[in-house]
Order: structure tokens, then C-alpha cells, then sequence
């Protein structure tokens, strides 16, 4: 069976939003055109939301540190972000255009990690509920869009691959966030060399 899953299509990745995404909004037609072919074909659909209590420590304000910049954390990199994707708040909800999606997953919710992939966080110490969900809907190929190419869809790609999973990421349904200017080019490339086909939405159907 196929799955599609949504990264982290919320306000603060949006435009006007704490993390924006340039071209964010852009995506927003193509992922709505992805979920009603995977509901159409009953496939089965799922969102991943970037999920933080306000004291995360991935934020710059919380840990010392200037955002943009690469500090530590549990031991492992860390980008330092502006709050963003703080739990039940305005910034945390899907964008307003985005069509109902049943089955949501939350990640980023421990303060002293940060969580990129859907599956795990990033030092791999937790799993989310994603795989277990996948495996209980007999998933071997999934489709992956969202936001941010260079962060959360790649990491989530890259989980994916080690996992045995088929992976496709639809091109043309992510952007990415670029600190360095090529860094969603590299994610796609990176990407692909692990083992995942780079798409466009129209090659489904
Ligand atoms: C993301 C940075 C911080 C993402 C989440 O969804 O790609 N990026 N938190
Ligand atoms: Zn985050």
C-alpha cells in the first residue's frame, strides 16, 4: 500500500509566520491536489506537525544563542531557531487552505530535543507513532511534500529509506528553508543518492 505524508504544513512555516518558508504558499494548491489523488485512490494520507512546548530548546532565546547559527545540543548540532511551532497556538495550525487530514503525527515535543524526521528524533532516541502507523496499514511506498525541503521532508526521506520503505518526494509540493543558498538543491541530491526518486505531482495518476 501507498501513503502520502505531509511535513509540517503550518502557519510559522508559511508567509508572515515565526519560521517562514519563502514560496511556502505555493506548495499549498499542489499538496491539496496530492491528498484528494491519494484519497480518491483510497490511499492512506498522514501530517506530521512540528510540535513545541514553549521552553524548546532549539529556540534561541532558550538555549543563548543567535538564530541562524549552529550551537549544541544533547550532544548533536543544532540550528538555533526563532520560537516557532509553539503547541495549540496560531503558529502551530496547519495553514488555513490546507485540506482535513485524518491522521496527524507530533514531533519536536520533548524541550531538550529537537525532532526533524517524522520518525525519530534527531539523536534517535525516541520514535514517534509514524512507523507503527505505517506498519499497521501494511505501507511499503510512501510520497513525501511539506515544508522544509532542507529539514524536516529530507530528514523524514532519509528515516524512510533506512527504514525499507519505497520513497518518493514530490518535488514541485516542498520548499525549503536555505540558510546556505543551495541547501535545498543538496537536500534533493542527497535525497535521491540514498536511494529516493524525486517526482513531480503530475506524474501521479
Ligand atoms: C523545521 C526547522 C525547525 C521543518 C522544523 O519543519 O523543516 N525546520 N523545525
Ligand atoms: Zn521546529
Amino acid at each position: 500500500m501507498k501513503a502520502l505524508i505531509v511535513v509540517d504544513v503550518q502557519n510559522d512555516f508559511c508567509e508572515g509566520g515565526a519560521l517562514a518558508v519563502k514560496d511556502a504558499h505555493e506548495i499549498i494548491p499542489i499538496v491539496n491536489k496530492v491528498i484528494d489523488f491519494f484519497n480518491k485512490n483510497q490511499y492512506f494520507v498522514v501530517a506530521t506537525k512540528d510540535w513545541h512546548p514553549a521552553n524548546h530548546k532549539s529556540f534561541a532565546k532558550n538555549s543563548n544563542g543567535t538564530i541562524g547559527e549552529i550551537g549544541i545540543l544533547n550532544n548533536l548540532p543544532q540550528v538555533w531557531w526563532p520560537e516557532h511551532c509553539v503547541e495549540n497556538t496560531y503558529g502551530s495550525n496547519f495553514h488555513p487552505n490546507l485540506k482535513e487530514i485524518k491522521h496527524i503525527i507530533y514531533k519536536g515535543t520533548n524541550f531538550e530535543i529537537d525532532s526533524y524526521s517524522g520518525f525519530f528524533d534527531n539523536g534517535k532516541l525516541k520514535s514517534t507513532e509514524l512507523l507503527s502507523l505505517l506498519e499497521n496499514n501494511q505501507i511499503s511506498e510512501i510520497f513525501v511534500l511539506g515544508l522544509a525541503t532542507d529539514y524536516c521532508v529530507k530528514h523524514t526521506v532519509l528515516d524512510a529509506l533506512d527504514l525499507g520503505f519505497k520513497v518518493n518526494v514530490i518535488e514541485d509540493g516542498c520548499k525549503g528553508v536555505n540558510l546556505s543558498f543551495n541547501d535545498s538543491n543538496n537536500a534533493l541530491k542527497e535525497m535521491m543518492e540514498k536511494g529516493a526518486k524525486i517526482i513531480k505531482s503530475d506524474d501521479l495518476n
